[in-house]
C-alpha cells in the first residue's frame, strides 16, 4: 500500500511570517493524518519552517538544489546545505526549472544521485508541453525524461524516489489534465519503472500528478489507481485550500 503524498509547491511565494502561521494552522488541523504532507518552500523559509514544523506531520522540501557538494557556483545551494537547515525532500527538474533555468535531463539525473547520497528524498518532475502532446509525443517525451532521470540509480533508491507527472500545459493555466489523462500517463510511467526495475519497485514507487490541482478536482485525481499524490502550486498557498487537498 503506497502512502499518499500531498505536496504544496509554493514556488516564489510567502514570507517567513506568513509561512510560520500557515504551518501552525495546518498542523493544528491535521491530527493523525494518513497522508504524507510536504511543503516545498523558497530557500529562505526552509530553516524557520522546519523549526515551526517540528513535532508535526508537516515535512519541508526545497524546490531545487545543485548537484555538486560545494564550489564556485554563485547563487547555488547544495544538498548537504539543505539537509543542514532541515529539508526532508527536494523537488528536482520542475518544468519551470527546465524552462527558465536550463535544467536538463542530465542535470536532473546528477541532482537525483546527489539528493539520495545526501539523504534528501527527491520528488522528480516530468511532463510534456502542449506542442509535444498535440504532436502525439507525450509518451516518448516522458520516457526520455524518466529514463534519463533514473540512469545509474539503484532499485532501492528508485523505490524511495517520488515522481511527479506534471504536463506543462496544465501548470498554472487552470487547465487540469482530466483524471483519466493523468492516470493514463502515470500508468505508463509505472510501466517504464517496471521495465527497468521490476514489479516490486514499480509497485512501491509513488507517482504524483501536478498541474492546476484544486480542492474540487483532487478527489477524482486521487481516486485513480496509479496516482499516489499531488504536487500543487496555486491551490497550496492558503491553509484552508491546502487542508482540503490533504483531506481529499
Ligand atoms: C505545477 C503545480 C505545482 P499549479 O507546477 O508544481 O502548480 O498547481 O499552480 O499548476
Amino acid at each position: 500500500m503506497r502512502k499518499p503524498i500531498i505536496a504544496g509547491n509554493w514556488k516564489m511565494h510567502m514570507t517567513i511570517e506568513s509561512g510560520k502561521a500557515f504551518v501552525k494552522e495546518v498542523a493544528a488541523s491535521l491530527g493523525d493524518t494518513e497522508v504524507e504532507v510536504v511543503l516545498c518552500v523558497p530557500f529562505t523559509l526552509i530553516q524557520p519552517l522546519s523549526t515551526a514544523a517540528e513535532g508535526t506531520p508537516v515535512k519541508i522540501a526545497a524546490q531545487n538544489m545543485h548537484y555538486e557538494d560545494f564550489g564556485a557556483f554563485t547563487g547555488e545551494v547544495s544538498a548537504d546545505m539543505l539537509k543542514e537547515v532541515g529539508a526532508t525532500y527536494v523537488v528536482i527538474g520542475h518544468s519551470e526549472r527546465r524552462q527558465y533555468f536550463n535544467e536538463t535531463d542530465e542535470t536532473v539525473n546528477l541532482k537525483l544521485k546527489k539528493a539520495h547520497a545526501s539523504g534528501l528524498k527527491p520528488i522528480v518532475c516530468c511532463g510534456e508541453t502542449l506542442e509535444e502532446r498535440e504532436a502525439g509525443t507525450t509518451e516518448s517525451v516522458v520516457k526520455r525524461q524518466v529514463e534519463a532521470a533514473f540512469e545509474g540509480i539503484s532499485p532501492e533508491l528508485a523505490a524511495e524516489t517520488v515522481v511527479a507527472y506534471e504536463p506543462v500545459w496544465a501548470i498554472g493555466t487552470g487547465r487540469t489534465a482530466t483524471a483519466a489523462q493523468a492516470q493514463e500517463v502515470i500508468a505508463y510511467i509505472r510501466s517504464l519503472v517496471e521495465a527497468k526495475y521490476g514489479d516490486e519497485v514499480s509497485e512501491e514507487m509513488r507517482i504524483q500528478y501536478g498541474g492546476s490541482v484544486k480542492p474540487d478536482n483532487v478527489e477524482e485525481i486521487m481516486n485513480e489507481v496509479d496516482i499516489d499524490g499531488a504536487l500543487v502550486g496555486g491551490a497550496s498557498l492558503k491553509p484552508d485550500s491546502f487542508l482540503s487537498l490533504v483531506n481529499f
